[in-house]
């Protein structure tokens, strides 16, 4: 197999589709968790963006501890991209741990109001509090945090639509702090919060490479490309064998499948064997287009003792 000069060093670089670098070394991460947490105190409730095909691997491994106590929903983004039924596994496990999910597609615009009525339940506590202080119709405010890629620029587009205004400028703790009215009686801090993942972690480094949140030139497309083929041969073999017309994917590795792959899609080269790295750009492109089905890459369960 041909392979390129190996770089595993994920650990320190994160990247937007725009390709802007993230370095996330030890003093970017003290500031950001600094500059989130005096964010959080402004604002009533915390909506975190999770990828509804790795809601696992895109999180913050410190963000529980950052958070507190603060009310927080769970938008589950890009959920048109995963398997509904997988999906609700997660739903129903970030339930059992007293924390409300919402499957949003922030393209179409599905979701967003069954998240704003639970971002009511969950702040019904404090409008009481408000009411009986006699206040009244104070917006709640919100703010977006999630990993790069995560989605949290749609959302945010989304959620706020053409109706949406800046209020202006406004004193927060240290600096001034945009506020966006929205719809339904909220106000959202227009910046986000950028957390990094938890990337010390193999399983969640893979992961996050299949879903493009990583930078393709940061590991070696061949490994992953076979590492995803052993992937999907497991959750969706037909699905697999049905977009490359493959017979069958039983019993073979990932280098096999990608094989099989590469042959079908005239990625042959001298002495029969094929491009190895040309083979791993289309399938990579063509899961993160959705061509190979929905798909949920990870299950509560493989996460369990964590
Ligand atoms: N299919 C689908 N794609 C989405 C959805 N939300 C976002 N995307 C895509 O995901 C990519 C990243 O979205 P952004 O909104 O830029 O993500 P972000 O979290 O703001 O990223 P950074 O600013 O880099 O941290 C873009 O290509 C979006 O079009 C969604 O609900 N469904
Ligand atoms: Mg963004």
């Amino acid at each position: 197999m041909q392979k390129k000069k190996k770089n595993k060093n994920i650990e320190n670089t994160d990247t937007t589709q725009r390709g802007a670098t993230i370095n996330w070394f030890p003093g970017h991460m003290a500031k950001t968790r600094r500059l989130i947490t005096e964010n959080i105190k402004l604002v009533d409730v915390v909506v975190e963006l999770k990828d509804s095909r790795i809601p696992y691997s895109s999180s913050n491994p410190l963000l529980d501890e950052i958070i507190g106590n603060k009310p927080r929903v769970i938008a589950l983004s890009k959920c048109d991209m995963a398997d509904k039924d997988a999906l609700k596994t997660w739903i129903e496990y970030y339930k059992s741990q007293g924390i409300v999910a919402v499957p949003i597609d922030s393209i179409k615009g599905t979701g967003f109001g069954t998240l704003k009525a639970e971002i009511n339940n969950v702040l019904a506590d404090k409008i009481k509090r408000d009411q009986e202080k006699g206040m009244k119709n104070r917006p709640a405010r919100m703010m977006v945090v999630g990993i790069p890629n995560v989605g949290k620029s749609s959302f945010i587009n989304k959620l706020c639509g053409r109706a949406s205004a800046k209020t202006g400028d406004r004193p927060g703790v240290t600096t001034a702090k945009q506020w966006i009215r929205i719809n339904g009686g909220y106000e959202l801090l227009d910046t986000p919060g950028i957390l990094w993942p938890k990337f010390e972690d193999e399983f969640v480094g893979k992961n996050l490479a299949f879903t493009g949140a990583i930078r393709d030139e940061v590991y070696d497309i061949a490994e992953i490309a076979c590492e995803l083929c052993s992937l999907i041969a497991k959750k969706s073999p037909q699905k697999l064998c049905e977009v490359y017309k493959l017979d069958s994917v039983e019993g073979l590795m990932g280098h096999e499948i990608l094989f099989e792959i590469g042959k079908k899609r005239g990625c042959l080269i001298a002495g029969g064997d094929i491009d190895y790295d040309r083979t791993s750009r289309i399938l990579l492109d063509e899961f993160r287009a959705n061509k190979l089905g929905t798909i949920v890459l990870e299950t509560p369960d493989d996460i369990k003792g964590e």
